[in-house]
Formats: structure tokens, C-alpha cells, sequence
């Protein structure tokens, strides 16, 4: 008997469903090919939502990683907002990726002094003059918008824009790929990053391409490879154009001053929403430099400022209720900033609605869990306040007092045959993403206890400490070989009684499991590495003198964010970051990508704490 009216009710449950009306499309699409000033076509995807009356905005997205071919059935959960407000949402392939024609470069070269040159900046000109032209019922306006690769497209716009772009958001654009972007950090190389991500998009033209790792722990495998420049001999044979750019470029020479076009960008030439993670793996930088360079001049006040606790991309995830380990206080911090933010920026620059940004920099500041708006970057309030690290490993306010029969340093041995893993081996290949989305917010005790790794940490705080706007490390040190570098992190310690946070559904696993401990976690707030070779000038690298104490600035990027009353503020020092950086041979050679496995040695690294040498952490301390 129960068990027909289940089936009775089921029956009913799927006959209305058979009779319920088929989902309306809430596109209608179209594939055109956009030609440039030299002849060349890009693939351009067309959606223009169903069912709207009168003229649009467009929203244009240019990519390197393909186009849609058919409208979407379902809409986004990151373009719900844009929708409600109507556009026009147009995506092209860059030239030389898919279906357009023409060769990609995987550089973001533009001479504005050539004007018979062709390049992204071009092409966004040419192609916004072909949709206001060509695409039915728009009104003539234009904004652009995109993560990354098409944030750099984006943000390329900003140095020749086409009349009709009204408004853009780049989110995490880089801007100077020696620097600090996704290739290098100060000229130390990121090395699986870039060479897989060389690979993905240089190895076919037609789709993104997974390098083939024979093991799953990338670790082993990089370290099995030997030198950078086995990398070439055994497996590339010269066939990645990037690649082959990267390691023929060691230093900061004119290759690398090309690559960086924001050095070209002196005003705020179209409203700009700049987005950046405080956690963003790949290019946390960009932004914050494209948003000073557009600082330089704007009298409109069209410059704006948004960071909060993201992986790469993540305010485009459905919610970012959280970070890895880290819980943001309830806050939906991604559908937040989508909401109250980015569509209200374009509503009022393409629809004519609503008022523009009051303020000049928002955050999601962590720890606090709020958001905060500020009318100027970094605040004029937060000043410069020196942590220093004691030769005893204990970090205080108190600047180091000479000590008499006490080692005024701390030393570690660095091997390059055993390098400090970046993350918790296995480390799975950096795509398709998986966990490397999340490494920056890592528990760092899985290197605590290494010998190679020196820790700092402080008494527990008996007051919350806010930290806004740019951290930096000032270290004193010296190694015994001829070259180094040294990583600097500034950690959050939590208490051993935390309260434990819930997974994340863009970053957790599936729904029922548990609750993970965050208690005594060691949450990396800021990390960065520097070669020494760089130490004093980037064009023309130098050997150090071995056992010579120097002064190694480390820039640790802009923060915002508040150690709680009770934790522990951490500093851990090391010598190799691997596979993430390529190991340094510790013996000055004059291009490390020409090492052989005879360069590389092991080092012993000194850190001084004295008061002539006080190595300390600079944090930009709100009253
Ligand atoms: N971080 C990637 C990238 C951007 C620009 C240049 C090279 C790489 C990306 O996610 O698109």
C-alpha cells in the first residue's frame, strides 16, 4: 500500500515535469569574425539576452582560453547581477588562439609609437569600433571586463581606448612579468608556473594543453629534472616561443621593460574598477600598480580600488564564504562585491543609474571580517611600524639591544638537493587547478620544524592589531656562497582554542564532512621571495660577497587586515620555495638558466639581530 502511494506520487511528481514548459533560452547567440586594421579576424562570440526592449550597453570580454560556441542554458552564477541589469555580452578569442587568425605572442608588448603595429591594445580599439557599429540594438556604449589573461586585455585597453569604452573592471591583471606578476617575483623565477602555463596555452593553438607529468607529485618531478635548462633539452626542444623568450631574458633587460606597458599608463583614461585577492596566487600585484599609475592623474576621480580574501579570480565564484581554513565572519564576500559593487560601478557608467563610487579603495578586510571603504590608499592614519626578529626567535616592538657573549644571528644550512616544498608535497600539477588555487593560505607548520626554515613568533596579543596597506621585510643577512635568495612570510598564528570554521562550497569538499580545526593554525598573510643577485640592481646582476651581511629589502605588498587579541604574530625565513621558484645555485653563475648540476651547492644563511643589523618586518599599523 506505501509503497503505491510513493509510486502514485512519483508518477505525479514526473508527469509534471514532462508537462512543465521547456526552459526559455535566455540568449540568442552569434559567431562573427572581427577584422583588424591588418586584415586579420578574431572569433567573437555574440549573446544578447532574449526578450529585451530598447538598446544595450555591451560588456566585452577579450581571452585567450576560447569562446562560448552556443548560448549558455542556465545563466552564471557570477553574471546573475550584470543580467538583471542588461548588456550585450560579446567574448573573443585573442589573434592566434582558436578559431582567429593571426599568431599569439603570450606578451602584452605595446608601442604606441609605432603606429603601424598591431596588438591587444589595437585590437580592443578595432573591435569595439566594429560592435557599436555592427551589433543590433546596442546604445553605443562599451565596457570591458575580465579575470587575469582578460583582465590583462582589459586593462591594455586603458593606454589607447576606443571613444565608445565607457567603463572597465580589470581584476588581476598583470602588469610586469618580471616584477611580480605570474613569471617572476623581483627576477626569481616561477618556475612550474610558468612553464606549465607557457605550455597550456602555446602548445596548440586550438585548446589548452595539460603538460603530461610522468609523476602526480610535481615536486619529485622538477626535482628529478635537475637544472631549468633540462627543461628545453629533454622535454620542449625549443617548442614553446614563450618559454624559450624566458629563459633567453634572465634579467631586466628591454624584452622585460617592453612586456611591462603599465610604465606607459600616467592617468585614469577610463573608469576602472581594479580588483585584486589578498591571497591571489598568480597576480595580486597588477592591480594595486594599475592603480597607482592611473592615480598619477585623475582629476574626475574615475580611479578605483577593490581587494579582499580571494584565490585567483574567487570574487567570481558563486559566494567566497571563505578561504581555504579561513571563514569570512558569514560574509558572502564574492556575491557581495558582485552586488553592491561591480554592478553598481557599470550600472552607472553604461546605464546612466545610480552614483558613482564615494570612495577611492574598498576592502574585505580579514580578521575584522567587515568591509571598509577608504578615501585614500593606503589610509593616511596606518603608519609604518617596525616588527623586529630577535636572535632568541621571538619577534617584539622593541628595536634588538646589543647583547654581550650572544650570537647577534641565526643560521640555517640551505640545500638545493632538498629544497623547501611551497606547499604540502603531493604537489599536484598547477592544472587543471586543484588544490593549487589555495596554496597561499596554506597552514605553514608543515615547514615548522625543518632545519632549514627559521621561525619567529611574538608573545599573544593583548590587543587586536590592524594592518593597512603595504607590508614589507627589511632583513639583514649573509650567506656563505655567492648567491641566494630568501623568502620571507608573515604569519597569523591562531590560538589553540580557535573556534573552527565550516568548509567553503567554492573552495571545501562535498557537503557533510567536517568542520575543520583551525586551532594553533598558522595562516600565511604575506609571503615573498628575493635573489640576491638582484639585490642592487636589476639590470646587471652580481655576486655576493660570501659571509658579508646586507641589507635585503622585500617588498610584501599591500594588506588589509587585523591579527586578533590573543594570536601570535609569526615570521618564517627559508632559502628555496620549490617548484614554485627555481632553486638558486647558491654559487653566482652568470645565467641560472645555463646552470649546470655542478652549480649548485649548499649555502649556510645567516639572519642578524642586532642593533646595527635589526632585521625586522615593516607593518602599516592603524591607530
Ligand atoms: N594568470 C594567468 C595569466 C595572465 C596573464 C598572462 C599570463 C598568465 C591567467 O590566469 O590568465
Amino acid at each position: 500500500m506505501r509503497r503505491s502511494i510513493i509510486a502514485a506520487l512519483l508518477l505525479v511528481a514526473v508527469s509534471a515535469r514532462a508537462q512543465s514548459p521547456a526552459p526559455q533560452p535566455i540568449f540568442t547567440y552569434q559567431q562573427v569574425m572581427i577584422p583588424m586594421r591588418d586584415g586579420v579576424h578574431l572569433q567573437t562570440a555574440i549573446l544578447t539576452p532574449v526578450g529585451t526592449r530598447g538598446p544595450l550597453p555591451i560588456l566585452f570580454r577579450r581571452t585567450p582560453y576560447g569562446v562560448p560556441d552556443s548560448a549558455p542554458a542556465a545563466l552564471p552564477a557570477n553574471l546573475k547581477e550584470l543580467y538583471a541589469d542588461g548588456y550585450i555580452f560579446v567574448i573573443q578569442n585573442l589573434r592566434g588562439r582558436f578559431k582567429s587568425e593571426g599568431g599569439f605572442k603570450l606578451t602584452s608588448q605595446v608601442n604606441l609609437a609605432d603606429s603601424t603595429s598591431t596588438n591587444e591594445t589595437t585590437d580592443a580599439y578595432d573591435s569595439i569600433d566594429w560592435l557599436v557599429k555592427n551589433v543590433a540594438d546596442n546604445n553605443g556604449k562599451v565596457g570591458m571586463y575580465g579575470v587575469s589573461y582578460d583582465g590583462l586585455t582589459t586593462a591594455l585597453a586603458l593606454l589607447h581606448p576606443h571613444p565608445a569604452l565607457k567603463a572597465m573592471s580589470e581584476q588581476a591583471s598583470p602588469v610586469d612579468q618580471w616584477m611580480n606578476d605570474d613569471d617572476h617575483r623581483y627576477g626569481a623565477l616561477r618556475y612550474s608556473y610558468s612553464f606549465e602555463y607557457a605550455v597550456m596555452e602555446q602548445a596548440d593553438k586550438s585548446k589548452n594543453t595539460h603538460f603530461g607529468f610522468e609523476t602526480y607529485d610535481s615536486y619529485s618531478w622538477y626535482l628529478a629534472l635537475g637544472p631549468v635548462s633540462n627543461l628545453n633539452s629533454k622535454y620542449l626542444h625549443g617548442s614553446i616561443p614563450y618559454w624559450n623568450d624566458e629563459v633567453a631574458h634572465p634579467d631586466y633587460d628591454d624584452f622585460w621593460k617592453r612586456e611591462a606597458w603599465v610604465r606607459q599608463l600616467h592617468s585614469s583614461t577610463v573608469p576602472n574598477l581594479n580588483v585584486a585577492g589578498f591571497w591571489d596566487q598568480e597576480d595580486p600585484w597588477g592591480p594595486w600598480q594599475i592603480f597607482r599609475h592611473a592615480a598619477e592623474h585623475d582629476p574626475d576621480h574615475t580611479n578605483f580600488m577593490v581587494a579582499g580574501p580571494w584565490y585567483h579570480g574567487q570574487w567570481q565564484a558563486p559566494r567566497g564564504d571563505s578561504l581555504g581554513l579561513m571563514a569570512n565572519g558569514g560574509h558572502e564576500t564574492s556575491r557581495e562585491f558582485r552586488e553592491t559593487i561591480e554592478a553598481p560601478f557599470f550600472r552607472h557608467y553604461l546605464h546612466g543609474e545610480g552614483e558613482k563610487p564615494a570612495w577611492r579603495a574598498s576592502t574585505f578586510q580579514s580578521g575584522s571580517n567587515k568591509w571598509r571603504t577608504y578615501a585614500e590608499w593606503p589610509p593616511r592614519e596606518s603608519k609604518p611600524t617596525n616588527l623586529y626578529l630577535n636572535s632568541n626567535g621571538t619577534l617584539s616592538f622593541a628595536k634588538p639591544v646589543a647583547q654581550s657573549g650572544r650570537a647577534a644571528f641565526r643560521e640555517y644550512v640551505s640545500d638545493p638537493a632538498n629544497p623547501v616544498p611551497y606547499r604540502q608535497r603531493p604537489i599536484s600539477p598547477t592544472y587543471p587547478a586543484g588544490d593549487w588555487r589555495t596554496w597561499e593560505i596554506a597552514d605553514q607548520r608543515f615547514v615548522d620544524n625543518r632545519p632549514d626554515v627559521l621561525s619567529y613568533v611574538s608573545a599573544p596579543l593583548d590587543h587586536d592589531l590592524t594592518i593597512t596597506g603595504e607590508v614589507a621585510a627589511d632583513l639583514f643577512a649573509s650567506t656563505s656562497g655567492t648567491d641566494a635568495d630568501f623568502i620571507v612570510k608573515l604569519i597569523d598564528v591562531y590560538p589553540e582554542n580557535a573556534t573552527p570554521n565550516a568548509w567553503d562550497e567554492d573552495t571545501g569538499p562535498a557537503p557533510g564532512q567536517y568542520a575543520r580545526s583551525v586551532n594553533g593554525y598558522e595562516l600565511p598573510v604575506a609571503m615573498e621571495v628575493r635573489r640576491g643577485r638582484y639585490n642592487t640592481s636589476y639590470e646587471h646582476p652580481r655576486a655576493l660577497v660570501a659571509g658579508a651581511p646586507e641589507e635585503w629589502k622585500i617588498p610584501l605588498r599591500d594588506r588589509d587586515y587585523v591579527f586578533l587579541e590573543g594570536h601570535r604574530l609569526m615570521v618564517q625565513v627559508q632559502s628555496t620555495w620549490f617548484p614554485l621558484i627555481d632553486r638558486n645555485p647558491q654559487k653566482f653563475v652568470p645565467s641560472i638558466y645555463k646552470a649546470t648540476a655542478a652549480d649548485f651547492t649548499k649555502a649556510t644563511q645567516r639572519v642578524y639581530s642586532s642593533p646595527g643589523r635589526p632585521s625586522h618586518i615593516v607593518l602599516p599599523v592603524m591607530p
